[in-house]
């Protein structure tokens, strides 16, 4: 029988070492490997970029948990994204992405790629004849963030999957916002999964780290083949500190979407909120979608104040337990402003993100602590706790 999803967190790649029993596989701390002769390689192993146990052993655990066949551990997000646009796009082609995306992504295809010769257009794309409009022949990818960062938008992924496979164009999703946990984006005709393992998958603020996966075998060949040509690969202490994180990424996102749940419903009855991003909530966009295709809402949730941007500065500033910093998924919760911070790449873009809005990565500390911490957070800048008439 197929097992669980948390029994191949715990179990999948990581069988006892076999030279000593050490139940957790150990890491692996070298970059070469002695040969038994000129290309006498033990298990095929033969330098660190190329292959390494720590690092295969997350591969096999990621191919696990989001049902691929192919997962490939990358040094950051971002240079996973790289790695995969740079495999399957030429200059001149073109990439379709999401009206709303995380800032680095948009900075590397607008800014970075661009200068290759990589088109884009960004897209709402959940209109999916606003999606077919933006298809172009030379089209190569459809690239999707949902939960998107950092408005929350919600895109059906099996539509998605089949307009972009009418134009001959992947499908990636980026599901660092849910985590195979919540969502897995293949078993829906996602093309390829990525994600930034810094995020739920990592999990303790600790690591930065990126990741692919596939269940395409000639798209899976040709990444793990540029993972090691350009070299962007993950180092094996970070390949075991995501590795020793996995094993609790049920009950972590358990607790994450408990907590947030509640902050939802928390800020949804504010006078000085005006909009409460969560999928959760009923009268979200996305809430049918969300429902369908996750398991769970996450434990990210954005929201607007009435008194603008300065309110929404101030409130970043004034929490004591969210934590104001950029990133997210941690056991920690943070506060941040992502229009001057984690989306200021986006500015004058299409993907430029409001000002008033304020980003919560909702932690798995004690529910009651995070509540009254963003009421005086909210009181400080003259917020009416009063219930939305
Ligand atoms: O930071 P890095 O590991 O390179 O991952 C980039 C990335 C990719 N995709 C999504 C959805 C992300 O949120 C990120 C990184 N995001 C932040 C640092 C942030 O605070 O939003």
């Amino acid at each position: 029988m197929e097992q669980g999803f948390s029994t191949r967190a715990i179990h999948a790649g990581q069988e006892p070492d076999p030279a000593t029993g050490a139940v957790i596989p150990p890491m692996h701390l070298t970059t070469t490997y002695k040969q038994d002769g000129v290309g006498g390689l033990r298990g095929g192993y033969e330098y660190s970029r190329s292959g390494n146990p720590t690092r295969n052993a997350l591969h096999e655990a990621l191919a696990a948990l989001e049902e691929g066949t192919t997962a490939l551990a990358f040094a950051s997000g971002l240079a996973a994204e790289d790695t995969l646009l740079r495999t399957v796009c030429r200059s001149g082609d073109h990439v379709v992405l999401g009206g709303d995306a995380y800032g680095g992504t948009f900075r590397l295809i607008s800014r970075v790629l661009s200068e290759w010769g990589l088109e884009h257009t960004p897209v709402d794309l959940d209109d999916a004849d606003a999606l077919r409009a933006a298809i172009r022949p030379t089209t190569r990818v459809v690239w999707c963030e949902t939960p998107s960062n950092p408005l929350l938008n919600i895109t059906d992924i099996e539509r998605t999957a089949a307009v972009a496979h009418e134009a001959g164009a992947l499908l990636v999703v980026d599901n660092t916002f849910a985590s195979p946990y919540l969502q897995r984006p293949l078993t829906l005709g996602a093309d390829v999964v990525v994600h930034s393992t810094t995020k739920y998958l990592g999990g303790h603020s600790d690591v930065v780290g990126g990741a692919l996966v596939t269940r395409d075998a000639g798209l899976g060949e040709r990444l793990a083949y540029n993972h090691n040509a350009m070299g962007a690969v993950a180092s094996p202490f970070d390949s075991w500190l995501v590795l020793r994180s996995l094993k609790t990424l049920g009950v972590r996102m358990d607790r994450h979407c408990a907590n947030a749940a509640r902050v939802a419903e928390f800020l949804a009855g504010r006078s000085d909120v005006t909009a409460v991003l969560y999928p959760g909530l009923p009268d979200h966009p996305g809430h049918e979608t969300a429902a369908r295709q996750m398991s769970g809402f996450g434990g990210m949730i954005s929201f607007r104040l009435r008194d603008g941007e300065d309110a929404a500065l101030a409130v970043c500033e004034r929490t004591r337990l969210f934590t104001l910093a950029e990133s997210l998924g941690g056991v920690e919760s943070l506060i941040e402003h992502p229009h001057r911070m984690t989306h200021a790449s986006a500015a004058g873009s299409p993907l430029e993100v409001p000002s008033d809005l304020v980003r919560l990565s909702v932690g798995i500390e004690d529910i009651e602590d995070l509540i009254s911490d963003l009421e005086q957070a909210l009181a400080t800048v003259g917020g009416s706790p009063r219930a939305r008439g």
